[in-house]
């Protein structure tokens, strides 16, 4: 992956232009509450008891609610700079689990979203079939995501049929503990070759004890010994890895999705970045549970939560580049193709050159003052593919998206 060119920063009358940000990790649907679990309802409130909160809103969403979230969402991260998202879904069926007609129709939902806005699409049907490590049925909350192997390669191959140019279709297992490892093994042996394949994987601490405890390996070491792990896998979060899974992942090739302010939101624990990039290893960016959407705030947080634990400064950094902007920035665009399926090189993101915060900015330093100044909005175009989808920093359907998104609100909120 190191034959990717360094990311080249140019200034034109229009400002200055970056590459397209890929967002490598999305469940659109958690938008809609984004600022709702933020109130105590335990003194143990943990990651565990947000993800109760999280499965009832999961339950009250149908295809027209999903597609507005989604299209506000995909909104909002073009106005952001993110030029690509992979879309880890997993609603799938009616509340009941009863398939829907077409059993496609959440995923179109999404597709509709992302042709309708002219972001990238990578889009990843999950595989949810157990309820935890022990194997136990899926909870009545997460009745809604299941399949049997068969019924999940059927609904791969009919989205994988309808890839186009903006987009593709991959493989997302939702964790070691959601897929048992006859189904993980047979869904593998049976993906294209092209398919991307993401899976969540040791991001609390209970289900890196609770793998070791059924498997009789941590989660990462569990997966390195038992599936192919190349350049096509994306591994998301992989917070809690021990100093041979670290080197494990790097010589893999696989891509680490860090998530930051959603990590930070559910108090998942801090990825060991420093190590990481020792070891050469790639990596990219999720807005994941969209507490944030934005690309300057994940990568700025990323460095920072690396910061309070070492109380030292300008940690992410490589041999040759010092610059923390450009190191994050470059460590963004340089596992973005494998992740995502898609070559982004079409894709820009062009900075207001005119803007206070970038007042007096040289190739060198834009980055830095991109990610490390302030919070007024610079973006002010955004191209995907050579189309200009961000005009003067706004989305042509950002009102009607916006209003749409309210009407959807509304009912998500009236069910009791
Ligand atoms: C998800 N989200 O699938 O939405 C998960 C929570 C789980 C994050 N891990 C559910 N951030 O892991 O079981
Ligand atoms: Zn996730």
């Amino acid at each position: 992956m190191h034959d990717v060119p360094a990311v080249h920063v140019r200034r034109t009358p229009a400002g200055w232009h970056l590459p397209g940000i890929a967002n490598l990790h999305s469940h659109a649907f958690q938008r809609a509450m984004a600022g709702l679990a933020e109130v105590q309802t335990d003194p143990a409130d943990s990651f565990w008891t947000w993800r109760d909160t999280m499965y009832r809103m999961a339950g009250r969403f149908d295809p027209d609610t999903l597609r507005a979230v989604a299209t506000q969402l995909y909104v909002e991260m073009l106005e952001a700079g993110y030029t690509t998202v992979c879309e880890f879904h997993y609603i799938h069926h009616a509340p009941d689990g009863t398939p829907y007609a077409p059993a496609s129709a959440m995923s179109d939902a999404l597709i509709e979203a992302a042709e309708a806005t002219g972001i990238r699409l990578t889009l990843l049907p999950v595989l949810y079939m157990r309820g935890g490590f022990d194997g136990r049925a899926l909870g009545a909350h997460q009745r809604r995501f299941g399949h049997d192997v068969e019924a999940y390669l059927r609904l791969f191959a009919d989205l994988h049929a309808r890839q186009h140019a903006g987009l593709r279709v991959g493989c997302a297992l939702h964790s070691l503990r959601a897929v048992p490892e006859d189904a993980m093994q047979t869904v593998l042996a049976a993906l294209p070759a092209d398919a991307r394949v993401h899976v969540h994987i040791a991001e609390q601490i209970a289900e890196v004890e609770d793998c070791l405890a059924v498997r009789g390996a941590r989660p990462v070491t569990w997966l390195l010994d038992h599936a192919q792990v190349d350049a096509r896998w994306t591994l998301v979060h992989a917070t809690h890895l021990d100093a041979s899974e670290i080197a494990g992942i790097a010589r893999s090739g696989a891509t680490v999705a860090i998530c930051p302010t959603t990590e930070a939101n559910l108090g998942d624990g801090l990825f060991p970045l420093r190590t990481y990039l020792d070891a050469g290893g790639a990596w990219g960016i999720g807005s994941d549970s969209h507490v944030s959407i934005s690309p300057v705030e994940e990568l700025r947080w990323l460095e920072y939560g690396q910061r309070l634990v070492t109380r030292r400064r300008n940690i992410a950094v490589t041999p040759g580049t010092p610059s923390v902007g450009r190191t994050l920035v470059e460590g963004v665009a340089r596992s973005a193709a494998a992740s995502t399926g898609f070559d982004m090189r079409d894709d820009h993101v062009v900075l207001d050159a005119e803007a206070a915060l970038l007042a007096g900015a040289t190739e060198h330093d834009v980055l830095d003052r991109w990610i490390f100044a302030g919070n007024r909005p610079v973006v002010r175009e955004v191209h995907v593919a050579g189309q200009t989808r961000v005009h003067d920093g706004r989305h042509p359907l950002h009102d009607v998206a916006a209003r749409d998104y309210a009407a959807a609100m509304h009912r998500l909120l009236a069910v009791s």
